[in-house]
C-alpha cells in the first residue's frame, strides 16, 4: 500500500470545504493515516516547495501557504499518488476537468486548494516535513481484501 501527503490549502480552510474534500478521498477508497489542522511557518512552507524556489511565483507561493491553517493528511490505499492526483486535477483551476477538485471548486493557479505528491519518493520526503512518525497510525481497513482481490 502506498501513501501520500495531502495538503488542503489556507483557501480550502477560509473557504470551509476541509470536510467536502477529506470526504472525496475517503470516498475514493483512500484511508486517513494522519490528519492535523496547522499554521505553516515560513520555514515549513519553503521546504516543502523548494523545488519551486527558483520560479517567479514562490515568493507569493510561500506567503499563501503561510497565510493561515492547513489542513495535513497522510492518505493510504493502492496507487494512492496517482489515485490522489487524479482526483486533484490539473494545477490551473481552470484547465482542470470537471469533477476533479480543483475542476469543480477552483478557478485559480495558485489557489488551488490541494496538494497532492507527485511520486511515492516525494511523498515519503513530503510526510517527513509534516508529520512525526508517531503522529502516523497504522490500521487495515475491513475492505482490504475487495482492493487487493482485484
Ligand atoms: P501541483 O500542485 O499541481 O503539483 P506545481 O507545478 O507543483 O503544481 O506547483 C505547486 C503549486 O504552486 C501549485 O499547486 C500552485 O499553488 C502554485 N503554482 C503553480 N504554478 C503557478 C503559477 O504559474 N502561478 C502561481 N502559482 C502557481
Ligand atoms: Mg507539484
Amino acid at each position: 500500500m502506498e501513501r501520500t501527503l495531502i495538503l488542503l490549502k489556507p483557501d480550502a480552510v477560509q473557504r470551509r470545504l476541509a470536510g467536502d474534500l477529506i470526504a472525496k478521498f475517503e470516498r475514493k477508497g483512500l484511508r486517513l493515516a494522519g490528519l492535523k489542522l496547522i499554521h505553516a511557518s515560513k520555514s515549513l512552507a519553503e521546504k516543502h516547495y523548494e523545488v519551486h524556489k527558483e520560479r517567479p511565483f514562490y515568493g507569493s507561493l510561500i506567503s499563501f501557504l503561510t497565510s493561515g491553517p492547513t489542513v495535513a493528511m497522510v492518505l493510504e490505499g493502492r496507487e494512492a499518488v496517482t489515485v490522489a492526483r487524479n482526483l486533484i486535477g490539473a494545477t490551473d483551476g481552470v484547465k482542470a476537468a470537471p469533477g476533479t477538485i480543483r475542476g469543480d471548486y477552483a478557478i485559480s493557479v495558485q489557489n488551488n486548494l490541494v496538494h497532492g505528491s507527485d511520486s511515492a519518493e516525494n511523498a515519503a520526503k513530503e510526510i517527513a516535513l509534516w508529520f512525526q512518525e508517531a503522529e502516523l497510525v497504522t490500521f487495515t481497513p475491513i475492505d482490504t481484501p475487495w482492493v487487493a482481490g482485484g
